[in-house]
């Protein structure tokens, strides 16, 4: 799609697609608009795209649902924002509070590892009130969907808010107006299963429309610790190194599975090995570096391709739903340790790999 002017964010690009009143002021970064990059050896024998959401304002793809969720909040006049989070949600909703000069109240969830630590530093640095719970992800969102039941002038702004999802389908119209139409499949994936849900409301919405002469099917991605959608139950302690999505009673499931269904799409599990060894490749194979949640799309599309669920040819995209500066400490465990040298040429030459020494 040709566009005359710079890009404006998702507000305004997508207005009448957005349940919003036309002429409330738009609370945005400029987000959306990211890259479709073709996977250069990912794909196999499949034509294969990365949606790079970690090129939004926050490293995320939260703040195409943040920028609809807040502009709305204060067009109703509320005085605070509050999200649960597993650090995503909470660094997205601390910088849209700061940009409506608004207090916001985040809650993670506490302990080594349950949230990343750059998603921390956004959240602080925003100038959010962060409250870490003695608890996990899904006792801290029930926690704050009793607080706003408590306190009308507070916006809740997780994706059990409506607009969150309004705002995350227009990732699906990006991924039709950048190839063309939608491809075959769709790799996402799925934590609290909200962007699942709202992809699918994207691409339904543009078939409707006839912007779009197909919709793709839905591979559901989860971390075989974290896996509900797949294991047909509630998972009260969810483990897995991939700590967005460390989540085992996902608030959008009932959405998520028609969703699925009705795509003729499948949930499936990946392994923490899985999921590094798809992290480690989109690094040092393609150059695109994202958070290990992100990574599980990648994961999840070649044990799709293992198992014969995708067959050869068919086009496929994954999100990759942030960036991997999120979680430095995971990028640094997992890579060769740098080494120290001399400020001299030859040291500097000791140091090349065997293959390229004299
Ligand atoms: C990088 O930030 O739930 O299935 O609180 O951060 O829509 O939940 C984050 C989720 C995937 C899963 N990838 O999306 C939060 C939070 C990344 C994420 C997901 C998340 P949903």
């Amino acid at each position: 799609m040709m566009r005359a002017h710079p890009w404006r964010g998702i507000v305004a690009e997508y207005r009448d697609q957005l349940p919003l009143p036309p002429d409330v002021p738009a609370i945005t970064l400029l987000e959306g608009n990211t890259p479709l990059c073709p996977a250069l050896r990912a794909g196999g024998d499949n034509p294969l795209y990365l949606k790079v959401e970690g090129s939004n304002p926050t490293g995320s793809f939260k703040d195409r649902g943040m920028t609809v969720a807040v502009t709305a909040a204060v067009a109703q006049g509320a005085r605070f924002l509050v999200c649960a989070s597993t650090g995503n949600t909470s660094a997205s909703a601390a910088a849209f509070a700061a940009r409506a000069g608004m207090p916001a109240l985040v809650v993670v969830p506490a302990g080594e590892g349950a949230v990343a630590r750059g998603k921390l530093a956004q959240a602080v640095a925003a100038g959010a009130r962060v409250v870490m719970v003695r608890g996990n992800f899904d006792q801290a969102l029930a926690a704050v969907r009793d607080l706003v039941t408590r306190r009308p002038d507070a916006a809740l702004v997780n994706s059990v808010n409506p607009l969150r999802l309004e705002g995350q389908k227009t990732g699906a119209f990006e991924v039709v107006e950048q190839l063309g139409d939608a491809p075959d499949w769709l790799c996402i994936p799925v934590g609290n299963a909200g962007n699942i849900s709202a992809y699918w409301m994207g691409f339904c919405a543009y078939y409707t429309q006839g912007r779009a002469l197909r919709r793709p099917r839905l591979l559901g991605v989860q971390a075989a610790g974290a896996a509900p959608l797949v294991e047909g139950r509630w998972i009260d302690q969810p483990k897995t190194i991939a700590s967005a999505i460390r989540i085992g009673h996902p608030a959008s499931a009932d959405l998520a599975k028609s969703s699925v269904v009705e795509s003729k799409g499948h949930f499936l599990a990946v392994s923490d090995e899985q999921i590094l060894e798809a992290y480690r490749f989109l690094s040092v194979r393609e150059g695109v570096f994202c958070e290990p949640a992100s990574a599980a799309s990648l994961a999840g599309f070649w044990e799709a391709q293992r198992t014969g669920w995708i067959a050869p040819g068919e086009s496929c995209v994954c999100v990759l739903t942030g960036t991997g500066l999120k979680d430095p400490e995971r990028a640094l465990a997992v890579a060769d340790s740098p080494v120290e040298a001399d400020p001299t040429a030859e040291d500097l030459l000791r140091a090349l790999p065997p293959a390229l020494q004299g």
